[in-house]
């Protein structure tokens, strides 16, 4: 497959705007953004939406298409984050450490979201990273998608799209958790893959059957579009979170973030000491639960390995009205859409009892879910409990 460099596409494609991103690609491709004399990249020419609208248009009948070698693949993992973002350093460090990807390449790209967030800066940021995918020659890119990332994550991923038309886009991320989110993504063909619920096992299986040429479709914990239907994968929950690497300790997190974790630490407390540490159990709801006199509803994934059903038993076992209950197939997400049903169904069925008031009759909206009421079910309507325990005959 014959490779064009994103300047030749350029050439072939926006001959009009390619001699003022020639000037500026050494700048942009630099993923720190600072160029050969230290100063910061200063946009001059590709600034207005305007231009950016000029180039894509023109860039659409040209696709870029890479030389794909056959061996290993390359990933880059991106991610539009406020915060510190974790589930790209997770995700990276599954990859990293896999021994059956051991022939593959994990890169990481933050999107800077000052820049992404304004209008004189937020085209030079789409060219910084449209340089970065060009630079790092990928087959996949991978997208973190949340509920402050997911409108300019979309639009990036159509650009990338037209630009880069051969290159494989995995989504994944709590915006994309359930199979009729991932919907919307694959129908409108901004993702090949989306990744439901935790990733690290998940986009390793992906990354493997990608190189080995093997088929996707059906994929435990993840939905694709294939023949314009949509195929949705079983979920599929981590089991131990010891069984993944620390993207933290494997040495990952690169210096610049140090600032941030400083910041936490002065803003927080610092776990590392033990007022840091009694600063922050001091703040742990299970501190607070003697202050707790209305019945409580908590409803648990069982497989959920992040914040384990050990710490639900802890406060249900702190002596206060709860009703606790379980979604035996779900972990930390609950991705199911009968199991996401049921669950609005119980917190209406226990408001009832509890609150009063006109509701409806949720008691078939269970049925098709394997909830199970671990404790207190008396704080739940008669019948709702009595639904529950007929169908679910053996306990969770
Ligand atoms: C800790 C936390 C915070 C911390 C963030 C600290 C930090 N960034 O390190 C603080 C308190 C600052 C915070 C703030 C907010 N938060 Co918050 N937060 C959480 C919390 C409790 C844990 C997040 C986490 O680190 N999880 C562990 C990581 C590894 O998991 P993950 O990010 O989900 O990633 C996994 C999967 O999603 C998937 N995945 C993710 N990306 C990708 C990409 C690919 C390619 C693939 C394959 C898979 C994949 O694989 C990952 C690894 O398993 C979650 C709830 C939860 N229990 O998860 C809410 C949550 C993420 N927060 C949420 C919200 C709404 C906010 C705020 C907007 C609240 C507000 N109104 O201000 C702000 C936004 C701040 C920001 N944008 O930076 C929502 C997001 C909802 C959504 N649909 O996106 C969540 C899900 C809570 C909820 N259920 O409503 N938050």
């Amino acid at each position: 497959m014959q490779h064009h460099t994103l300047a030749q596409r350029l050439r072939r494609g926006g001959g009009h705007i390619i001699r003022a991103l020639s000037a500026e690609k050494e700048v942009l491709s630099r993923p720190d953004g600072v160029d050969s004399r230290g100063g910061r990249a200063k946009p001059t020419v590709l600034r207005s939406v305007v231009y950016w609208q000029v180039a894509s248009r023109s860039l659409r009948f040209c696709p870029l298409s890479f030389a794909v070698s056959g061996e290993g693949m390359k990933v880059l993992l991106a991610s539009l984050s406020l915060e510190f973002p974790l589930a790209a350093y997770c995700l990276a460090a599954a990859l990293r450490a896999d021994p059956g990807l051991a022939d593959c390449d994990t890169a990481l790209h933050d999107i800077d979201w000052p820049r992404m967030s304004h209008y004189e800066s937020k085209n030079a940021e789409i060219w910084r990273f449209l340089a970065r995918l060009e630079a790092e020659r990928l087959q996949v890119l991978g997208l973190s998608l949340y509920l402050w990332s997911h409108i300019a994550l979309r639009e990036l991923a159509g650009i990338v799209r037209r630009v880069f038309s051969h290159l494989t886009i995995v989504v994944g991320g709590p915006e994309v958790a359930t199979p009729a989110a991932a919907e919307t993504w694959l129908a409108a063909g901004e993702a090949d893959i989306v990744v439901r619920g935790e990733g690290e096992r998940v986009l390793a299986a992906v990354i493997r059957r990608m190189r080995d040429g093997a088929p996707l479709a059906g994929l435990p914990g993840t939905s694709m579009r294939i023949d314009g239907d949509m195929r949705h994968g079983p979920p599929m929950a981590l089991r131990r979170l010891d069984d993944l690497p620390s993207p933290f300790l494997t040495g990952l997190v690169p210096a610049y973030w140090q600032s941030w974790f400083a910041m936490i630490r002065q803003r927080l407390a610092d776990p590392a000491t033990a007022e840091g540490r009694a600063w922050l159990d001091a703040r742990s709801p299970l501190a607070h639960v003697a202050a707790i006199h209305c019945p409580v509803l908590m409803i648990h994934g069982r497989q959920d390995v992040r914040v384990p059903l050990l710490q639900a038993r802890a406060m249900a076992a702190a002596g206060r009205p709860v009703t606790l209950a379980v979604l035996p197939d779900e972990g930390h997400f609950i991705s199911e859409q009968a199991n996401r049903v049921a669950l609005a169904a119980l917190v209406e069925a226990f408001l009832q009892d509890q609150a009063g008031g006109p509701v409806e009759d949720v008691a078939e909206d269970l049925v098709a879910s394997r909830m199970a009421i671990l404790l207190g079910g008396d704080f739940l309507p008669g019948p709702v409990l009595a639904r529950l325990r007929e169908r679910n005959a053996s306990p969770a």
